[in-house]
């Protein structure tokens, strides 16, 4: 299956999903944050937009939440912001930051100044985000590739040691635009499926939706299972 089918305008599905996550794109003026941002969320072009993906859960189906029968797939409402890169030397606002789960950590793979602004954007992430943060690393603009200034691996080594995933990208031409956003929601739904991660702790980052929900209150009515499960996209992953 084609990865872009991971996430569709929500405009085009219902609002049933099991999770509510926000995440947040960061990174230097210029490196490409609101391309990918556009690619992500099927050429729209906005600072603010919402998408609706479905991932296998990794929970196996015999398996309970808290409980409740755990189902083989989830679908996570994700809530992207984008930035301008500017903003941070205004300080980019405590608002931005407040509540997400998860950071797309931009720079250009072409200008080792951005590279090197990576630690910045990544501190005040970390402090100013959920405590759980999970983040990717994103090396853009690859098609440059004569140009480059920072190798893959030493990039690569850079994300592992700072904790987080890593994906090099290019919005030109297409490559791995949707990857960053794909590993981020598999991440934050690994670290709510292990316990890390708890949607009921004010500033997780993460909420629970009214597909959850739902199979939360049938589980206690003892009726069937998880509702609209497999009738909300064409295909999954
Ligand atoms: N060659 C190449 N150019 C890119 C790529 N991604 C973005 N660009 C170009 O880089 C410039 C900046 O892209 P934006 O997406 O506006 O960058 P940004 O990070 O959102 O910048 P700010 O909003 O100022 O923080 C534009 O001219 C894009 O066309 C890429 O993957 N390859
Ligand atoms: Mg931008």
């Amino acid at each position: 299956m084609s990865e872009s089918s991971l996430s569709l305008a929500a405009t085009e599905l219902p609002e049933l999903y099991d999770y509510l996550l926000k995440m947040i794109l960061i990174g230097d003026s210029g490196v490409g944050k609101s391309c990918l941002l556009y690619h992500f969320l099927n050429d729209r072009s906005v600072e603010f937009a919402s998408t609706l993906m479905r991932l296998p859960s990794s929970l196996p189906p015999s398996s309970t939440m808290s409980g409740v029968p755990a189902s083989s797939s989830k679908t996570l409402k994700v809530q992207c912001w984008d930035s301008a890169g500017q903003e941070r030397f205004r300080s980019v606002t405590r608002n931005y930051y407040r509540g997400a789960c998860g950071a797309v950590v931009v720079y250009d793979i072409t200008s080792r100044r951005s590279f090197e602004s990576l630690q910045s954007w990544l501190s005040d992430a970390r402090a100013l985000a959920s405590p759980d943060l999970e983040v990717v690393i994103v090396g853009n603009k690859v098609d440059q590739e004569d140009e480059r200034q920072v190798p893959y691996l030493e990039a690569s080594r850079w994300a592992q040691e700072h904790g987080a995933l890593f994906v090099e990208t290019s919005s030109k031409t297409g490559e791995n635009v949707e990857q960053p956003f794909i590993l981020l929601a598999r991440a934050v739904l690994l670290a709510i499926e292990s316990g890390k991660l708890d949607p009921d702790k004010t500033g997780s980052g993460v909420s629970y939706g009214e597909r959850a929900l739902r199979r939360v209150s049938s589980w206690n009515g003892s009726l069937s299972g998880s509702g609209g499960k497999g009738k909300l996209f064409g295909k999954c992953c």
